[in-house]
C-alpha cells in the first residue's frame, strides 16, 4: 500500500511480568509468573497486531510461544530469572518489520534492608512504552486508528 508522507502515529503498550512465590512446592520450581503484552489499562491491542511471540529460556519446553490472538501472555512456573524476547508482528498490509522487546523476568522482590516482603505479595516488573509508526500505509493507518 501507499505510505502516508509525514504521518507518525504512536500506540501505547504495557508489557512485563508479575510473579508470586509458590508456597506449596513439589518440584524445584519456586515461582509462578505471567509475562504479557497489552494496552496500558488492559485495553485490546489486537486490532493492529498480527501475532506475538514470547521467546523463553531454553530450559522451557516449546520455548517459543506464539499467539495469533489475545490475551498475549504466558503463565509458567519456574526457578530462575532470564531475559524474555517479545516479538510483535504486524499485519502484512502494514509493510512493517516485527518489533522485539527485551524484558528481564523478575521473580524476586527488590532488596529493602530491614523490610520483609510478604510471602504472598506479587512482584511486579512491567513497563509502559509506545510503538511508533512512521509513514504507515493507508491500510495500516486505518487499522491503527480504529481502536
Ligand atoms: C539462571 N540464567 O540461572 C538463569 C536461567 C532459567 C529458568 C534461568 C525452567 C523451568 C522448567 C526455569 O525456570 N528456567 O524447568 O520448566 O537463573
Amino acid at each position: 500500500g501507499k505510505r502516508m508522507k509525514g504521518v507518525v502515529i504512536s500506540k501505547p503498550i504495557m508489557y512485563g511480568n508479575i510473579a508470586t512465590e509458590l508456597l506449596a512446592r513439589n518440584s524445584d520450581h519456586t515461582h509462578k509468573w505471567t509475562v504479557f503484552l497489552r494496552g496500558p489499562n488492559g485495553q485490546d491491542v489486537s486490532y493492529f497486531i498480527h501475532k506475538v511471540e514470547f521467546k523463553l529460556h531454553e530450559t522451557f519446553v516449546n520455548n517459543n510461544r506464539v499467539f495469533k490472538s489475545p490475551p498475549y501472555e504466558v503463565t509458567e512456573t519456574g526457578w530462575g530469572e532470564f531475559e524474555i524476547i517479545t516479538k510483535i508482528y504486524f499485519p502484512p498490509v502494514s509493510g512493517e518489520k516485527p518489533i522485539s522487546l527485551y524484558h528481564m523476568l523478575k521473580l524476586y522482590p527488590p532488596d529493602a534492608p530491614g523490610q520483609s516482603w510478604p510471602k504472598n505479595k506479587p512482584v511486579n516488573n512491567f513497563f509502559y512504552d509506545e510503538l511508533i509508526f512512521s509513514e504507515p500505509t493507508e491500510e495500516f493507518f486505518a487499522m491503527l486508528t480504529k481502536g
